[in-house]
């Protein structure tokens, strides 16, 4: 009998490679600015809300900026990162997924998308996974960021499921914080594999299977 019946996924990182866009767009308002913006402050960027990352890439400005000035700032950076979007095909699905979404599917476990991100609709549009989820919560339902378990504790709640019965998977280590916070087990990719928490770890969605992903505590 398997433990996870229900699997909550970040969108930007794990489903889609939305977070070069991201980081594309950011750089872009950075270097209008003149301040200091690198991949590794990127880095701080995932799994946090617009206004949050705005605040982080300012740590780094020489001048104050207002809130009426963020506001425009943060705004600017959407206008290119949803122009950047009008080019997102489903190729930019990420290694894995589709297999994964289609393993899951035939094996009846639910799934859901929990993001920090209110593109979340269109994005998963534009690549033809409107349909592929049973729930999804996203930036425009939250009132709290992830770390925030929030997002999650949504997820599951719509799911009809318990915390221990959900299974995140998740690229930013503010959302792996989230997921255990919510009490869940946390499979961590890409760049979240450095979270020493994680449950359980692959570079990506190739290099695990589904046995592993539904029984995390056995692997
Ligand atoms: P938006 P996720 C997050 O998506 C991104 O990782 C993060 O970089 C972004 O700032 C956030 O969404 C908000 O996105 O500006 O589109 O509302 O990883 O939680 O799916
Ligand atoms: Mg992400």
């Amino acid at each position: 009998m398997n433990k996870i019946r229900g699997v909550i996924f970040d969108l930007d990182g794990v489903i889609v490679s939305t977070d070069e866009y991201h980081f594309q767009a950011w750089n872009k308002l950075a270097e209008t600015e003149g301040i200091p913006f690198d991949r590794g402050d990127n880095e701080r960027l995932r799994g946090v809300s617009r206004m949050e990352s705005l605040e982080i890439i300012l740590e780094k400005a020489t001048r104050g900026y207002s809130e009426e000035e963020k506001l425009v700032m943060a705004t600017r950076k959407n206008e290119i990162y949803r122009e950047s979007l009008k080019n997102l095909t489903p190729s930019d699905i990420l290694p894995g997924v589709m297999d994964v979404l289609e393993g899951f599917r035939s094996r009846d476990v639910k799934m859901a998308i929990g993001s920090s991100s209110k593109n979340a609709q269109p994005i998963l549009a534009a690549v033809g996974l409107d349909d592929a989820f049973e729930v999804v919560v996203d930036g425009t339902h939250i009132e709290r960021s992830k770390p925030d378990p929030q997002v999650f504790s949504m997820a599951g709640e719509q799911l009809g499921l318990s915390p221990g019965e959900c299974l995140v998977v998740e690229d930013a280590d503010a959302g792996v914080d989230a997921g255990l916070a919510a009490g869940m087990p946390v499979l961590a990719v890409g760049a979240a594999t450095g979270h020493s928490g994680a449950t359980i770890k692959a570079s990506d969605l190739t290099a695990i299977t589904l046995d592993e992903m539904l029984n995390p505590a056995c692997s």
